[in-house]
């Protein structure tokens, strides 16, 4: 980003543009879809409608935006990396640039603890953060009595998205596929995808009892590296109303079309006081998450999934979880009912 930036607390450009993810209000919707992966985004990205023609951003840091319209209500496609600093950035950057509700979907891939093959999609009801503990002396554990990692408590995900998460992963799944849909599991999530989820590599981790102590837990079967902090990040936010906040500089141009998200305007937000005026101002917002993981690996079997499974899986979960979405009411719905008014 070449724009000079102010404000040290929340950095953005004189036109908006938030940071790290180079996006300002207007340009990304209040239902997204977010992935690891550039390529798994442009995969999603085209069961999209051509018309309006989707908007892309790539910011600098490496986060691709791409918003349009499927079945004609506004979505975005996020590609965010990986880790949960990644999902931090992701979630309270795009928050400053929306109002209302968001719906927010992981589509992501992940390794399994039960007997279930690689290419099963799993809907996690909560999740747990495994984390390593770095105060732990991993050159001389004896003298240690504190753990080498630390198991949280489970956050939950949005009840009612969970059910219509799975109902149209169902209907999206191909007639000829063979892979399992399970709901109602916990997923973990590690901060590294080696020794926090009890993988050997050289280095002296310690960790050959954290895939025993998560099974431990009822109904824990996968383990990836971002799901938790979504969770956790909209349940802090539960429900905060909605402020609509002014700056000193106005909106210039912006490459979107002014139609491809008319059921969520540009509102100004980022700094103090209350707009009467918002038809959203004064309203409890939330921000509901769901996720679907998809079976790369089975730390039992050792399998891996072939890269053509990946490709065909991609393509149907990522209808099934836009399908989610745009089946999913939120209440900025009901403030814009120009919502499928292409
Ligand atoms: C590790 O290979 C990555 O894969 C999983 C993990 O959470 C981690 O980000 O998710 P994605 O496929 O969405 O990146
Ligand atoms: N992603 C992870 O974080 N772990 C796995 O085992 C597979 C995908």
């Amino acid at each position: 980003m070449k724009d000079v930036l102010k404000d040290a607390n929340f950095p953005r450009t004189s036109d908006l543009r938030v940071y790290h993810l180079g996006l300002r209000p207007g340009e990304v919707a209040n239902r997204i879809v977010t992935v690891g992966s550039p390529s798994r985004a442009r995969t999603v990205a085209q069961l999209l409608d051509n018309v309006p023609k989707p908007f892309k951003l790539e910011s600098e840091r490496g986060f691709l935006t791409i918003t349009g319209r499927y079945k004609g209500t506004p979505v975005s496609i996020m590609s965010i990396g990986m880790g949960s600093p990644n999902m931090d950035f992701f979630v309270r950057e795009t928050r400053e640039c929306l109002s209302g509700d968001m719906l927010i979907i992981r589509l992501g891939s992940c390794g399994c603890l039960i007997d279930a093959p690689v290419g099963t999609v799993v809907v996690p009801k909560a999740c747990v953060a495994v984390t390593r503990n770095v105060d732990f002396d991993f050159v001389n554990p004896d003298t240690c009595v504190d753990p080498p990692y630390r198991i949280s408590k489970p956050v939950y995900g949005d009840p009612e998205f969970h059910i219509q998460v799975k109902k149209s992963l169902e209907a999206a799944k191909p007639m000829h596929s063979e892979c399992a849909i399970l709901g109602d599991t916990v997923n973990a999530s590690a901060d590294s995808f080696y020794s926090s989820q009890g993988r050997l590599t050289s280095f002296p981790d310690h960790n050959d009892i954290v895939i025993e102590q998560l099974l431990t837990i009822p109904d824990m079967t996968t383990l990836e590296m971002e799901t938790h902090h979504l969770y956790h990040l909209a349940a802090c936010w539960g429900r905060r109303k909605e402020t609509q906040r002014t700056f000193d500089s106005p909106l210039t141009t912006s490459p979107v079309s002014p139609k491809l998200l008319q059921s969520s305007p540009v509102v100004q937000t980022g700094a103090t006081s209350m707009d009467s005026t918002s038809p959203l101002a004064g309203l409890d917002t939330v921000i509901r998450v769901s996720a679907a993981h998809m079976v790369f690996a089975n730390r039992s079997s050792r399998d891996f999934i072939s890269p053509e499974q990946v490709s065909e899986l991609e393509k149907w979960t990522g209808k099934g979880v836009l399908d989610a979405l745009v089946e999913t009411n939120i209440s900025s719905d009901r403030h814009h009912p120009e919502k499928d008014s292409v």
